[in-house]
Order: C-alpha cells, then structure tokens, then sequence
C-alpha cells in the first residue's frame, strides 16, 4: 500500500492532485485544516492537509500506466532518432540495389571475355616485323614474319589464326596420288637427298603403303651400290612385300629394268646417299637418273634441317628438278627452324613426313597445319613428337 500526505489551500484542489498522482484508486483516508502548527503552512498558503492511500493493486496499475507513460515518452524521444535509422537503412538499400546492378553488368562482360578467350586465347607470343636477331619468329622469313603480324593485329586474334595465317602459305600435297597403270608405262619415283636421312626406309613404306593399302603391282630398283649392303635393305622389303627387286650400277642398267618392270603400276627407285657438297657424287645420281625421263625426283630431307644446309642440299639436288619433298625425322625433330627457309627457297610442296623408324606406319601425308605447328610449337605443339618417357 501507498499512504502519503498533501497540504493545499483547498480539499478541492488536493484531491485532483491525489488523482492525478496516485490515480482513481486512491483512497483520501483523512483531512483536516490546518491549526496553530499550520501556522508555517498558511504562511506557505496551505490551509488544508490530506491523507491519501492506494492499496498494491491500484499501486500496480499505476506502475502500468505509469510504465505505458513512459514508453510513450521514450518513444517520442527516440522516434526522430528511427526516422533517421529508417532513412539511413533505405540509402543503404538504395546503395546495395545499385551495387547489385553494377556487378550483374561486370559479371556479364566478364563472362563474354572469358567466353572470347575461349573462342581465340589471346596471343602469348609477342611478335615484331622487324628483323630482330632472336625471338620466337625470328627464324621465319621476313614476308611470312609479316603477315603473322598481321594475323595477330585482327581483334581476338589467338595461336589458331597465327598458326592458320602461316599454314596458308605452306605447300603440302596430302601424299602422292599413286595411279593404276593406264597402258602408258607405271608411275616411276626416285628417292634423292644426302646420306642417312632416310631415303631407304621412307621408300619402303611407300611401297608397303601402294602394295598393301592400293593393291598396286610395285617394283624397287637400287642405285645404291656404294655403300655396302646398301641394297640388302631394300631386298629384304621386297621380299617382304612381293614386289620386283633389281639393283643397278648405271643409267643404261636403270633403262633396262624400268623397260622390264614397265608393267608394273608403280615403280620405287632408292639412290645412294651423297653429301651435298659432294657435287661429284652428286652427278654420279643426277646422270643415272638422265636416263629415266619419266622419273619423278623426290627430294628427302630431314625436318630439321640447317638453314645452311637446306640451302646447300637445295642447290645440289636441284639440279635434278625435284617435283617435290619428304621431310623425314620429324619425331626427332624438336627444333625446326631451318624449315621455313627450305620451304620457302624450294618452292615445292611437301607429300610426305615419316615420323619413326616403323615400316610402314610412321608416314604421313603432310598437311600444312602440322608443318606449320613443326615451324612454330609456340602456336601449336609438334604433333611428330612423341612424349617423353618417365626418367
Ligand atoms: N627416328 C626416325 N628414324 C628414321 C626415320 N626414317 C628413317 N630413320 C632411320 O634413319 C636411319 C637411316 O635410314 P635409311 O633409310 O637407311 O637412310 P638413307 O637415306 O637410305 O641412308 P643412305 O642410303 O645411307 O643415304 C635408319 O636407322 C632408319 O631407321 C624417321 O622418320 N624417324
Ligand atoms: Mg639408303
């Protein structure tokens, strides 16, 4: 229970106070005017002196009312203060939904980058037309060197296009056309190039190719009486494929066996191998060959051939007008950077790569994309290569 006391100048006005304070529950338990003790309160204008009371129920409902009150009151205080969180919140929003709109857009142009990249990786080789003395293009003539510049200035530009650009101006004939024989004598073709770059070997796998694959009649002639068991080789592969075999030592002995054989579809002639720069050796197979007019010369080289040297074997054996090229080797041939120059002087396409010592598997019609990944593994990678083996 609450009991207190109120002095004022009327009951009147006392009462509205107890109300107001202790709410309509309370009870005034008594009253009286002021006398002599009074003095001090009439001095103080009050004349008359209330005992009020309020039982613990009121009591409580007072501190709900009072607690109602003062929520009401906090909250008028802290309402401008929610107005402004409130606002700050919606800014905030306002940000975010902003943000968002801005990553959706980032999020789209990077994925049409990626989706580019995928389409043509960005070039990773930076290359000058210039004619700078080492580099990753140094090694291709000036003109081909250009036009991949070229290539690599063309917006999304990537290796394909470089390596496409470059194929486009190597000559390969995708293998020899070998014909059935039409009445008008066999399809004949020799072998020429310097020693040890395959010639024995890549003609046999041309002959195992016609006979096995083309089911032609095939004939192998040797010239190479120079080196001994030389022809052995070759016999043995004749055996092996049931083909005509002969050895010659002169142009009036080739002339007599191609007469013989001239029922054959297609005849395979294998020389002596001769060093380049041996012009003697040289002309010994050019003036043998003389008597074969309707030989085609096949110059053998190996893929990776010196620019040097490329150009010395161009010069020997391009007196016997080669109507074409073997490039040999190319599965040991990491670096090929005499190839661009041989190509370019010799002028005639590539029919054939061998790429391994296996008779007949390792040949292959050439194709320009894979010699131009030969010239250039940094655009594409030497598909002749085998991987390495595990150390
Ligand atoms: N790795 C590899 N070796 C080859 C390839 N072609 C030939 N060879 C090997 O090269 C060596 C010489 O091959 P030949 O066919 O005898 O070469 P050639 O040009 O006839 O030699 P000469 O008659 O002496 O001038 C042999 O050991 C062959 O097995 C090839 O494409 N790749
Ligand atoms: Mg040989």
């Amino acid at each position: 229970m609450i009991v207190r006391r109120y002095r004022g100048k009327s009951l009147e006005s006392l009462r509205e106070t107890v109300q107001r304070e202790l709410g309509e529950g309370a009870v005034i338990v008594s009253s009286r005017k002021l006398g002599a003790e009074g003095l001090m309160g009439k001095i103080a204008g009050a004349e008359f002196e209330v005992v009020a009371a309020l039982d613990d129920a009121s009591a409580e409902e007072l501190d709900d009312s009072r607690q109602e009150a003062l929520v009401e009151k906090v909250a008028g205080a802290v309402k401008p203060q929610v107005m402004s969180i409130r606002r700050e919140i919606k800014m905030q929003d306002d940000k975010l939904v902003d943000l968002e709109e801005k990553m959706a857009t980032m999020c789209d142009q990077l994925s049409r980058i990626e989706k580019r990249s995928h389409q043509a990786p960005a070039p990773v080789i930076s290359i000058s037309s210039g004619g700078e003395a080492k580099g990753p293009f140094s090694h291709l003539p000036a003109e081909w060197r250009e036009a991949l510049v070229a290539a690599a200035r063309v917006p999304g530009a990537g290796p394909t296009q470089l390596l496409d650009s470059l194929a486009s101006r190597l000559s390969a004939a995708d293998g020899i056309l070998f014909r059935r024989n039409s009445g008008e004598g066999p399809d004949v073709f020799a072998l020429v190039g310097p020693t040890g770059v395959g010639k024995t070997t890549t003609l046999a796998k041309l002959a195992a190719f016609a006979t096995l694959r083309r089911k032609l009649s095939c004939a192998l002639i040797t010239l190479d009486t120079f080196r001994v068991g030389g022809a052995d080789q070759l016999r043995e592969y004749a055996r092996l494929l049931g083909a005509d075999f002969s050895v010659v030592f002169s142009g009036d002995e080739l002339r007599r066996q191609l007469d013989r054989v001239k029922d054959r579809d297609v005849v395979f002639i294998d020389t002596q191998g001769r060093a380049s720069r041996d012009r003697a050796g040289v002309e010994t197979v050019c003036k043998i060959l003389a008597t074969a007019p309707e030989c085609t010369p096949v110059l053998t080289l190996p893929a990776n051939i010196r620019a040097g040297d490329a150009q010395q074997a161009l010069k020997a054996w391009g007196r016997l007008d080669p109507a074409c090229l073997i490039l040999t080797k190319a599965d040991e041939s990491g670096c090929c950077d005499g190839l661009p120059s041989l190509l370019q002087q010799a002028a005639i396409p590539v029919v054939y790569i061998t790429h391994g010592q296996r008779v007949p598997e390792d040949l292959q019609p050439a194709r320009a994309e894979s010699l131009a990944a030969m010239i250039c593994p940094e655009l594409a990678p030497n598909p002749f290569l085998p991987a390495e083996n595990p150390e």
